[in-house]
């Protein structure tokens, strides 16, 4: 063998050693502040990827918006600017239609039907769905029931909504659930919410406890009515791009921390629920319970838009026959 052939094979060795040990820092996005259990069960995925990789694969949580909003976010996820990304379901509604299905208004009997629907093979097939749109879905966070919560007039029935400027997030199946409350939606981003709320851009918006109580929404915003209508779960997903850089070893630490992580998130959620609403009732919400039946008799046109092709309707099928 000729030297220089051997100086470019021992220097491939060195580069490829060096890459087989060089460290990696994924970054992963959120909207939520430190402390959200979201942002501490991706830091605690983290912990395990770094613990199961010998420390040579680390992920950093970019948390508070700081890389942007949960649609840009996306965007950059897809074109492998951001490695990683937690967001709710709705904004992956349009791009992934498969997703629809989970926010659905009243569909869920519970948080242990939710479960049951992510957790087996229907959960697994919209996770599958992602990767023709260049992100891998790797795992489902609780997020609660959605509530409406609005500033001066509160909700007490349906018809209190009627014309109400309420802020959504950014998906048609959030916008036409607004219109089928009797409702004006508002789409924006979370970011946008507190300052749309005190300056009276909108009357409301609608959130979980813990969100609520973070985004400090309910110092502004002090009637939140129990409405409940969704149960629409939280999805990692991670960039294809940064994932096919991955080794196969390496996509099975990833998927099996990621599936290990939703343990964890499920016991922060649980209590962080608990804290949130002791939080906000102490902080002078008015929590107001109402006749769920009146708001979910109206929900029919949404399904009639959204649940349309048959696909979407064996989807949906399957999730109501899941006991
Ligand atoms: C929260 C969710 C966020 C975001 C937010 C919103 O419950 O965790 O990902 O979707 O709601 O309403 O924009």
């Amino acid at each position: 063998m000729k030297l220089t052939k051997l100086l470019g094979l021992a220097f491939g060795l060195a580069l490829g050693a060096t890459a087989a040990n060089a460290q990696v820092t994924l970054r992963s996005a959120d909207i939520h502040p430190d402390g959200y259990p979201t942002v501490d069960a991706v830091k605690y995925m983290g912990e395990l990827v770094s613990q199961r990789t010998n420390g040579r694969i680390k992920i950093q949580v970019m948390n508070n918006s700081v890389l942007g909003g949960e649609k840009d976010t996306i965007e950059q996820t897809r074109f492998g600017v951001i490695d990683m990304n937690r967001v709710n379901a709705a904004p992956f509604n349009n791009l992934v239609p498969q997703t629809t299905v989970l926010g659905l208004p009243f569909l869920f009997r519970s948080t242990e039907h939710m479960h049951k629907v992510v957790d087996g093979p229907i959960g697994d097939e919209i996770l599958k769905a992602f990767e023709p749109h260049g992100l891998i879905g790797l795992a489902y966070y609780d997020s609660g029931a959605r509530s409406f919560y609005t500033t001066k007039k509160p909700i007490t029935k349906l018809a209190d909504l009627k014309g109400m400027k309420i802020r959504v997030q950014q998906s048609d199946l959030w916008i036409a659930m607004m219109q089928a409350f009797g409702a004006n939606p508002t789409p924006m981003p979370m970011g946008e919410v507190y300052s749309s709320l005190e300056t009276g851009v909108v009357d409301g918006a609608e959130n979980n406890w813990p969100s609520y109580e973070s985004a400090r929404h309910y110092e502004i915003a002090k009637n939140y009515t129990l409405t409940e209508h969704s149960l629409n779960p939280e999805i990692l997903v991670m960039s294809k791009i940064s994932w096919d850089k991955l080794t196969p070893e390496d996509q099975k630490i990833f998927r099996q921390a990621a599936k290990d992580s939703v343990v964890k998130m499920r016991e922060l959620w649980t209590a962080r629920e608990k804290t949130s609403e002791a939080k906000v009732r102490a902080g002078g919400a008015n929590v107001i319970k109402v006749n769920k039946d009146e708001f979910s008799a109206v929900m029919k046109p949404v399904y009639d838009k959204f649940v349309t092709d048959p696909k979407q309707k064996a989807l949906l099928e399957q999730i109501q026959a899941v006991k």
